[in-house]
């Protein structure tokens, strides 16, 4: 099975996940960085659907609505991936490949939800260095981004979880974590209650990425009707990707992530994409922008020879 060659960029262009400025210009960024001309010279077909932005106001800078209840731009969030549920629903009506551009990783909520009305068993890969599985209770920072996945899993805020479509995205059974090494101590319970498949970095030490991507692929490919991949730029070590706003040292290499890709691409089965958490504002000369394209081009089938 080849990949869907048709590929639909969806820009966004969200920060309200998290309180760091510039995340929101990740799309812009990696497109400065030639995705469109890349994956264009892979022979894709690529439609460039602009940025979804949300009700950002740049005069009054980000809002700050840390409400009691520990989860900060609650409203914006909520509205802004409710556009972007409607934006990623529409790409697949349309046949296309969703490959969302970030932007905070808050926006998986809007892709999984809009991804929902077409799989019935949707596969989830994600690769970061955190679980994305707190909720307001968890978390220790109120930061929505630290929460897409176990809002997606249906744990967490009802109206987040009922988000475009009422109730769970998708079913723990159906995630795969890759990468993890920054994990509060809710998101360990939640991952051993629910026995979610996870590799931590130790584990990818142990086995090599290789296999992990294997054994990733067997766990999901008979059950699921779609796979996303969900990969966070800070899954990869900061020296790689230096411009994201929580990075954590001991990551995958660019090289690993390559392999990754590459055995994706392989397996024919991957159905949309998030890359998320690009800050051209925390980097020197859009190197994560870049390395966030070669990423994609791998996902698409680049090889080095
Ligand atoms: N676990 C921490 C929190 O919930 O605040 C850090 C989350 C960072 C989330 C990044 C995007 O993957
Ligand atoms: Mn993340
Ligand atoms: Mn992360
Ligand atoms: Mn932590």
């Amino acid at each position: 099975m080849n990949q869907n060659q048709n590929i639909h960029i969806i820009g966004a262009a969200t920060a309200f996940g998290q309180p760091r400025l510039g995340v929101d210009l990740g799309p812009d960024a990696i497109r400065y960085a030639g995705i469109v001309q890349k994956l264009k010279g892979l022979g894709m077909s690529v439609v460039d659907r602009g940025n979804i932005r949300g009700d950002f106001d740049i005069e009054a800078g980000q809002e700050t609505d840390l409400r009691d209840d520990n989860l900060l731009n609650y409203g914006a969030v909520k509205r802004f991936n409710t556009a972007l549920a409607a934006e990623v629903d529409g790409s697949v009506v349309n046949g296309g490949f969703p490959l969302i551009l970030g932007g905070d990783h808050s926006l998986a909520i809007g892709s999984l939800a809009g991804l929902r009305k077409h799989y019935d068993n949707l596969g989830v890969i994600w690769y970061d260095a955190h679980g994305d599985l707190n909720d307001s209770r968890t978390s220790p920072t109120g930061n929505i981004h630290g929460m897409p996945l176990g809002i997606s899993c249906g744990f967490g805020d009802q109206a987040l979880v009922d988000l475009y479509q009422e109730g769970q995205k998708v079913r723990p059974e159906n995630v795969v974590l890759i990468g993890m090494r920054d994990l509060d101590e809710g998101e360990k319970a939640y991952i051993k209650e629910n026995g979610i498949l996870t590799f931590t970095m130790m584990d990818i030490r142990m086995k090599g990425i290789k296999a992990v991507m294997q054994e990733a692929m067997e766990h999901l490919s008979d059950k699921c009707d779609g796979i996303h991949l969900s990969l966070d730029v800070d899954g990869l070590d900061p020296l790689e990707t230096p411009g994201t706003g929580t990075p954590v040292a001991g990551g995958l290499s660019l090289s690993e992530t390559q392999l990754a890709m590459q055995i994706l691409n392989e397996s024919g089965r991957i159905t949309s994409m998030d890359l998320v958490e690009v800050n051209p504002l925390l980097d020197d000369k859009n190197m994560t922008a870049e390395k966030a394209v070669e990423i994609a081009a791998c996902l698409f089938g680049k090889k080095q020879l």
